[in-house]
């Protein structure tokens, strides 16, 4: 591949801004309550299940991320949440799926998030726990960062 010019007279470097292109982002939430982080086990796929996550997914077409993780968590946990920060980082999933994580929160008169899709057991981690349950690979760098950030909250 050759490098291209754009108008500005700049060279860009055609790798590194075909996979920024082409990226996919999965959106996780570190659910916070009172120093609690939720953990979520999941059911499906197979060879995802019985790890823990935290819970969300895909960002779809024309929706911002922060959208897309009230969304996944309305559908997964039947809970009514908001975003809060964006936790520093970006994490590798299966291409072209890239992790990233914000803060979120219930919602007062939210209920109770319960495991309706996807996860078959859910648990609130105070930050002693956190190391407990057998997370994802790729979202033990993401929770170490959560803990980093947010362990005080
Ligand atoms: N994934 C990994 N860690 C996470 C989340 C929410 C998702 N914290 C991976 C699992 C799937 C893909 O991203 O391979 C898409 O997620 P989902 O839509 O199946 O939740
Ligand atoms: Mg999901």
């Amino acid at each position: 591949q050759t490098d291209r010019t754009d108008h500005t007279g700049l060279t860009e470097r055609p790798g590194r801004t075909d996979r920024a292109r082409a990226e996919r982002v999965v959106v996780g939430a570190a659910l916070l309550d009172g120093g609690r982080l939720l953990a979520a086990r999941r059911s499906a796929p197979a060879e995802l299940a019985g790890r823990w996550e935290l819970p969300g997914g895909k960002v779809e077409a024309g929706e911002t991320p922060e959208a897309a993780l009230v969304r996944e968590l309305r559908e997964e946990l039947g809970v009514d949440a908001r975003t809060g920060e964006r936790v520093p980082g970006r994490w590798p999933l299966r291409p072209p799926y890239v992790l990233q994580v914000w803060t979120a929160f219930l919602r007062p008169g939210s209920a109770a998030p319960e495991p309706l899709e996807d996860h078959d057991e859910l648990r609130w981690l105070t930050p002693a726990e956190i190391w407990d349950v057998p997370w994802l690979d790729q979202d033990v760098a993401a929770v170490r960062q959560v803990l980093d950030t947010h362990g005080g909250d």
